[in-house]
């Protein structure tokens, strides 16, 4: 079996992290999709690469707070990998995340990291995804 690798799902509540999951994932939402606050969750998801290797992503979906928040300490541990999420109409949700990277840098030990930025449009909005690992 290949390698497991761990990333952490963050940002401001209700900023679209459990709909990127379940789009990205299973392709379920409609825009008549009712989703509730998370408060944990899981998803695995099997990625087959361009040269045939298999690989399994664990995504740890997590409950997002209303201000500067601290992710919970397990995470730190666990995470190969961070999805950082906000909302472009929603300027608080950026000073969140912004607040979230700098506890992230400053609690992650000495893990190799590196970053890549991706935008997806959903909807009429758009939601603004950093992937660092
Ligand atoms: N218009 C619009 N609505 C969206 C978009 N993404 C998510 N939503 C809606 O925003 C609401 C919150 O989305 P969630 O995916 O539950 O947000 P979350 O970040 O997981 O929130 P928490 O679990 O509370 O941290 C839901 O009603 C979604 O249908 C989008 O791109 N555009
Ligand atoms: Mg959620």
């Amino acid at each position: 079996m290949g390698k497991i690798s761990k990333v952490v799902v963050c940002g401001m509540k209700g900023v679209g992290k459990t709909t990127i999951l379940e789009q990205v994932i299973y392709g379920n939402i409609t825009e008549k999709t009712e989703l509730h606050p998370t408060i944990e969750d899981i998803y695995v998801a099997n990625i087959e690469s361009d040269k045939g290797t298999k690989e399994k992503v664990r995504f740890y979906d997590t409950a997002g707070g209303t201000t500067n928040q601290q992710l919970p300490r397990h995470y730190l541990v666990l995470a190969d990998g961070y999805l950082l999420v906000y909302d472009t109409a929603n300027r608080n949700s950026l000073d969140v995340l912004i607040s979230l990277k700098k506890d992230i840098d400053k609690n992650k030990d000495k893990k190799e990291v590196s970053f890549f930025l991706q935008t997806l449009v959903m909807y009429f909005a758009m939601l603004h995804l950093v992937l660092c690992f």
